[in-house]
């Protein structure tokens, strides 16, 4: 199909005093053309129109969460250009991926033409961003470094080695494979690092039980290292370890060095290390999230949180269900899903198979890496709910909208079709993971997500889902369904993990839960004191995808903040917590993909605060180092292949 950018979509936010500011669009012709007759501008913009807007100079035809149709007030009037004004937003734009992100006309007879969009802008823009934190602190120390990525804790050298080792002889057939084979694939190291058959030094590994699991303990000298290690995963992190050493020490610019005679033990701080991926909002492939597995491995991260089900895609495959992927995987005009989140016209979308999800376990397996599907329910069910239309109620009216401006996502209690639906997905998602840990979601259910609906109004009442005033309370509901699932989840034999929310409206059990803080650090305490084990995601930390500065030309969003790769470092996530300590369980960074249009994008906002969030999980908070890891930023992965 030939792809022509006759149009170009400029857009402008203009500071007018009033709440959330006005967007100017201007639709232009690259060169002397006309735009056609009776068209409609179709675009994709996390700032939304809301609904009933008066707009200037254009007409508002309809939206459905960020897709947006408007058409110029007169028809057709042989112009090369038209202009129209939003003077009122969703939200107020403060950074350059807040504007238009796709746009197409669509014509009378239903066919579209692409439009190129320029980048958003603003008076408030001071020009490109620097990511100054990491500029300024590299220097170079007077010491040899030791090149690892997260930095050991516990390390004595007592000599430097003069010769760097190529190979290092190590007798396990199967360790040497495994690790020369993330090394190759993560491109650092063409060349066998370790060979069953010879080399310079000798690597024995040896389990020592006083060593905690994931813990390993080098002892180097000129003739050999002994690997010493709590369990498999030891093991495994010793070796990388080995082989971050000797490939940093072969990085000339820096004063990286091996050493010759030296102990060098670790291990983890939090025994939950993880990275969550939004795989729904934008497609990746499998080999994507393979490779990416890979890079969680060599940050000794040890849990992927696989968001495979949202509002804007549904990506696992259901046997039950085959039109959830059909459908529900789709975005494109004229589709049940509309576009979204930069995508166009054309058909946008993917899933994962049976076969893709069990070629990805066998690979987190390989890295010591647990997978935590997550089947995101009551709310941000948009997808699922185009697919299947047993799940909707005919004769609901709009409920309150999500925060992300979806009517009517969530799944409805008052239909037996969702039970049936909720029981068979996640039957056949615990049995087809076979990990021990499930996420069930549980965010964003908007306050009054089913008021629209009798049915669920009346499912409620009959339950006693009520507020003291006997109106329905969405958050008791929402409760209620978690039980339901966690009933069969824990049938499974599964652990149910959930979002904060899921302790909301008599909430989840404590004693059977994990709940990710997420909304603010603060969360986590608090959570923690309803009983619950914590998982650490604030977003002013941990979100990968909150801008890195307040500048406008740095992408992502700031709902939380912004944070730069200094500050996701520096923040210290057990500040909140007292005698609750013990509940908190680990640490996650969560990459939600909104933004994330382009690989060029996600490598900026992933690189290298994921690598500072591992550093985080493996080091204790008195001996973090900010000079020290930025003299390491060079060794650090920057670029998701995939
Ligand atoms: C909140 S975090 C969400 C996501 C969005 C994210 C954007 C959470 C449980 N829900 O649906 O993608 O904010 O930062």
């Amino acid at each position: 199909m030939m792809v022509q950018f006759d149009w170009e979509l400029h857009s402008r936010w203009q500071d007018d005093g009033s709440e959330t500011g006005k967007i100017h669009l201007s639709l232009r012709a690259t060169d002397q053309k006309l735009l056609p007759e009776y068209f409609k501008l179709a675009y994709t913009a996390i700032t939304r129109i809301p609904h009933g807007t008066c707009l200037e100079n254009a007409e508002f035809v309809r939206r459905v969460a960020n897709y947006h149709e408007l058409k110029p007030l007169f028809g057709n009037r042989k112009t090369r250009s038209w202009d129209c004004v939003i003077p009122q937003l969703s939200h107020k734009p403060n950074h350059v991926t807040d504007g238009p992100k796709s746009a197409f006309l669509i014509l009378p007879d239903g066919s579209t033409q692409y439009v190129t969009c320029a980048p958003f802008q603003s008076e408030n823009d001071k020009g490109p961003g620097v990511k100054k934190d990491v500029v300024i602190s590299q220097q170079v120390s007077a010491e040899p470094l030791l090149g690892l990525v997260p930095m050991a804790h516990d390390i004595c050298i007592e000599e430097w080695a003069h010769n760097i080792p190529e190979t290092f002889h190590l007798e396990n057939e199967k360790l040497c494979y495994k690790l020369n084979g993330l090394l190759q694939r993560l491109s650092l190291d063409p060349a066998p690092v370790f060979d069953a058959n010879g080399g310079d030094i000798r690597v024995l590994v040896s389990q020592d039980k006083k060593l905690a699991s994931e813990a390993y303990r080098l002892q180097i000298s000129p003739q050999s290292i002994i690997v010493n290690h709590g369990d498999e995963a030891g093991c495994f992190y010793g070796l990388i370890a080995i082989a971050q050493m000797l490939l940093a020490s072969k990085c000339t610019t820096e004063n990286f060095a091996f050493p010759d005679r030296a102990i060098v033990a670790d291990k983890p701080v939090h025994s939950w290390r993880g990275m969550h991926l939004d795989v729904s909002r934008q497609v990746y492939t499998r080999q994507a999230v393979l490779d990416f597995l890979d890079i969680l491995a060599w940050h000794k991260l040890n849990r992927f949180h696989w968001h495979l089900t949202d509002d804007e895609g549904w990506r696992l495959q259901s046997l039950a269900y085959p039109r959830l992927t059909g459908i529900g995987a789709f975005r494109g005009h004229g589709l049940s899903l509309l576009p979204q989140h930069g995508s166009g016209a054309e058909p946008y979308g993917g899933f994962f198979s049976i076969n893709d999800v069990k070629a990805i376990l066998a690979h987190a397996r390989e890295l010591h890496i647990e997978i935590i599907p997550e089947i995101d329910v009551p709310g941000h069910c948009h997808a699922a709910l185009m697919a299947i239309p047993e799940l909707l109620d005919p004769g609901a009216m709009a409920g309150g909208a999500s925060v992300q401006g979806y009517v009517n996502n969530a799944l409805n209690p008052g239909l037996m079709a969702t039970w049936t639906f909720l029981e068979t997905i996640f039957g056949e998602v615990a049995d087809l993971f076979p990990g021990p840990f499930v996420h069930i979601g549980g965010d964003e259910v908007a306050h009054g997500a089913w008021d629209g609906s009798r049915a669920a109004m009346s499912w409620a009442r009959a339950k006693g889902l009520v507020k003291a005033d006997g109106t329905a309370d969405a958050m008791k509901m929402q409760a209620a369904i978690l039980r339901f699932v966690q009933a069969r989840l824990t049938d499974a034999g599964k652990i149910t993990l959930g979002w904060e929310e899921a302790s909301k409206g008599g909430g989840l059990d404590p004693d059977k839960t994990i709940l990710m803080a997420w909304m603010n650090a603060q969360s986590g305490p608090e959570l923690a004191a309803l009983g619950y084990q914590v998982i650490m995601a604030p977003g002013e930390a941990y979100y990968l995808d909150m801008a890195q500065s307040e500048d406008w030309q740095e992408p992502g969003l700031s709902w939380a903040g912004t944070s730069g790769p200094a500050q996701t470092y520096h923040f210290d996530p057990l500040a909140g917590f007292k005698e609750s300590r013990n509940k908190i369980i680990g640490l996650q960074g969560c990459i939600w993909s909104e933004n994330l249009v382009s690989r060029s994008l996600f490598n900026h906002m992933v690189f290298p605060r994921l690598s500072a969030i591992a550093e985080n999980a493996w080091r204790p908070g008195d001996q973090k180092s900010w000079d020290s890891f930025a003299a390491r930023l060079k060794l650090m992965p920057q670029a998701l292949k995939g």
